[in-house]
């Protein structure tokens, strides 16, 4: 019974996997999701609607102490918005939560209960601070889709930053990582395309659909034969109505609109066209297909037989001689594929530019803006058949488990051992070395990938090969024995066999150069901007430079054009670091059953994730670490006035001194800053409330005598 009541597993007087499984399971049982350990906000997907969101509870949630209220996921969003405005003792600073947790588990959702939150916590309700939210729907639409682990998955990764000056939100940043392209073209059993195409079949006028040379969703076969039940076409009804609106508050104009839903018609028209041999070397488009290859260049406004030409052959220049090779069947539906997928791209990184664009802060250069940066990353994921973007995927939750273990064991314990503090080392699943095996230069997945890559000639096979060769006998990985050219990583949160197929195409993602001149002479204005800038590391568009390095792009022995895995290993180098300089806040998401199921925990499921996420370890070190470390300048900057001595000299003296005075036990205090338990943090900003409280009825009372 002690255990149901805690809200705080780290407050257990002892605890093992199964009494943390019990203590979480009875919890939910009763509807409490949501239990911390220590600072660490841990959320089980409840797969129901449960009264915890209204109005009323958002505002009991606003600048609390967070003991005084049940565990939530609005008082994370309170904490990072108190600690970067400098309230809570720590000075003003960046600050970033780290949502993490399995496909399904609920990251997407608690990343906008936080952003809900933190925007209501900045009071005004301004224009700005609609957009922001409006955001949303618009990148879930185009970036989310149903997979078997998830209906609402997000195939993309991002980290939203919002911008502050002092209390109020300026503007916002997004980044978005790694979209899941190949979904276009290919979805498993039991898996969707991307939501848009399904909202816009069912949500568009019968005018428009002819406008836009639009079919029922049946006759498409990228979308699988998903037409949806009637309760499904009615909710992706609404959904298109809420990305109609979306896209007008985020300043779509109603050409882009227009365009974009043309292209999208192009695309779905593109993925039925089917290859026939004919008389000649070349495939000719099949009799059946033929109305689709009109209709998608018609679509893309560009001319039927160009379309038709770079699905049936590349065209090389060879001293100053244009050459033509004719595909084969696999080549020409590999085009076709490559083409829906590229554009697709495209359109996403639009997208995300125009958002960019629009939330942009309008504040004078140089001008102090703080920042909250909220991370919702696809999760850890292991299907039957695992590809490269589960490769990359995994790379990017190994690198979060990375930064949780940096800060929650390793950081902490140097610091006791470099300030003198007694303590006994907590041992935890280190995930370093798998680290590495990806990313170690000249030999790691990675490394090997790009230089596998980079010869023309060489394939899937050769670089399973290679890895074979390379890390036998390495405790992360094992060969696999089987016709495929496949291999398994031994994760921290399990072993995943990957399928080699396809690796070398995908971490190329070579656009040949004339499907780009196929686009830039488009008559759709959108689809020539789309093509005639590029997109940078960043993510922004920037205009193309000089043809040169046009078609040095375009060619994939170019050393000068970075692979899909050296662009996303740059991409996941530059968040670690804007991470690592923030303060950090972490949310662990934990999915009770893999069947979506309210009501239903599954013992094995929950175990599972509760060790690979650390928790134990996690409880033991929140228990008996000190999770708040100031200075002694800090500390006594900020606390002197409890001693009523503004110009106390802000040293180690003058901390002890407050602290004498205080009854908080167990803090230490070691060379050069003080060591308290998480829970310290609040009692000294009751003693704090207290102050400010009594200065009230003082002020008070002087104003009565005087008057
Ligand atoms: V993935 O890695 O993008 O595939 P997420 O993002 O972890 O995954 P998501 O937030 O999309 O999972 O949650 C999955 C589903 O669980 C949602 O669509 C909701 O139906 C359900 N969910 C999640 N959190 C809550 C909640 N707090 N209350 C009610 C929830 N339902
Ligand atoms: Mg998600």
């Amino acid at each position: 019974m002690e255990i149901l009541l805690r809200d705080d597993l780290a407050a257990l007087s002892d605890l093992d996997e199964k009494s943390l499984l019990e203590a979480l399971s009875q919890r939910f049982s009763q509807n409490h999701i949501y239990t911390y350990i220590g600072d660490i906000l841990v959320s089980v997907n409840p797969f129901k609607y449960l009264p915890l969101y209204e109005k009323e509870v958002a505002e009991q949630y606003k600048c609390h102490e967070k003991s005084s209220l049940p565990p939530h996921i609005f008082a994370v969003a309170d904490k990072a918005y108190q600690s970067m405005l400098g309230r809570l003792g720590t000075g003003s600073r960046n600050q970033c939560i780290v949502i993490s947790g399995e496909s399904g588990a609920g990251k997407t959702e608690s990343t906008k209960l936080l952003l809900r939150h933190i925007m209501d916590l900045c009071k005004a309700n301004s224009a700005l601070e609609q957009q922001i939210l409006q955001v949303n729907p618009l990148l879930e639409a185009f970036g989310n889709s149903q997979t078997v682990m998830n209906d609402n998955s997000s195939r993309f990764g991002k980290y939203i930053q919002l911008r502050f000056l002092k209390s109020s939100v300026k503007g916002a940043k997004i980044n978005e990582y790694l979209l899941e392209k190949s979904r276009v073209v290919h979805q498993d059993e039991g898996e969707q395309n991307f939501h848009i195409f399904y909202y816009m079949l069912a949500g568009i006028s019968q005018e428009d659909k002819e406008m836009y040379g639009l079919l029922e969703t049946s006759q498409y076969r990228y979308l699988n034969g998903g037409c949806g039940t009637e309760e499904m076409v009615r909710q992706w009804t609404t959904k298109y109505s809420e990305v109609c609106n979306a896209m007008d508050m985020v300043g779509f104009e109603e050409r882009e609109k227009v365009d974009m839903m043309t292209v999208l018609a192009g695309i779905l028209s593109l993925g039925n066209i089917v290859f026939e041999p004919s008389e000649s070397d070349a495939l000719r488009v099949a009799e059946s297909a033929q109305g689709w290859l009109k209709a998608s260049a018609g679509q893309f406004g560009v001319k039927e037989e160009e379309l038709l030409r770079s699905l049936i052959c590349t065209m090389s220049v060879t001293r100053g001689e244009s050459i033509c090779r004719f595909h084969n069947q696999q080549q020409a539906e590999d085009a076709r594929d490559s083409i829906a997928k590229v554009v697709y791209g495209r359109i996403f990184g639009w997208i995300v530019t125009k958002i960019n664009v629009l939330l942009a802060p309008n504040v004078d250069v140089g001008v102090d803006l703080k920042e909250i940066g909220i991370l919702d990353i696809f999760g850890f994921e292991n299907f039957t058949v695992n590809r490269y973007e589960q490769l990359c995927i995994n790379l990017a939750n190994e690198q979060l488990q990375y930064f949780f273990n940096h800060h929650i064991f390793l950081m902490e314990q140097k610091e006791y051992t470099e300030e003198g503090i007694t303590w006994e080392a907590i041992t935890f699943k280190d995930n370093k070395p798998i680290l590495d095996l990806f990313l170690s230069k000249p030999i790691g997945i990675f490394s090997l990938l790009d230089e596998q890559s980079a010869f023309p000639q060489a394939t899937d096979r050769d670089f399973v090969d290679k890895l074979n060769s390379k890390f036998k006998g390495s405790p992360h990985f094992e060969i696999a024995r089987s016709r495929h050219p496949v291999f398994t990583v031994v994760h921290y949160a399990g072993k995943v066999q990957y399928n080699g197929n396809g690796f070398l195409e995908k971490n190329r993602d070579t656009i040949p150069g004339s499907i780009r001149d196929l686009f830039i002479n488009s008559v759709t204005p959108l689809l020539s901007v789309l093509f005639t800038a590029t997109i940078s590391r960043t993510g922004t568009f920037m205009p193309r430079k000089a043809k040169l390095l046009q078609n040095s792009e375009d060619n994939f022995n170019s050393t000068r054009k970075q692979s899909v895995g050296a662009k996303f290993r740059h991409s996941l180098a530059v968040l670690m670091e804007k991470m690592f300089s923030a303060n950090p806040h972490f949310v662990r998401c934990i999915k009770p059953n893999s069947k979506k199921q309210p009501d239903q925990v599954d013992e094995r499921i929950m175990m599972d994730q509760l060790r690979y996420n650390g928790l134990l370890e996690t409880i033991r070190i929140r228990k008996d670490g000190f999770s708040w470390r100031p200075s002694f300048e800090e500390f006594a900057q900020r606390y002197r006035i409890l001693l009523f001595k503004p110009d106390l000299p802000l040293n180690k003296e003058s901390c002890m001194e407050i602290l004498n005075r205080t009854e908080l036990r167990d803090w230490k205090c070691g060379t050069s800053r003080l060591f308290f338990k998480y829970w310290h943090q609040e009692e000294l900003a009751r003693s704090l409330e207290r102050l400010d409280r009594a200065a009230l009825v003082i002020q008070k009372n002087y104003r009565a005598v005087s008057c």
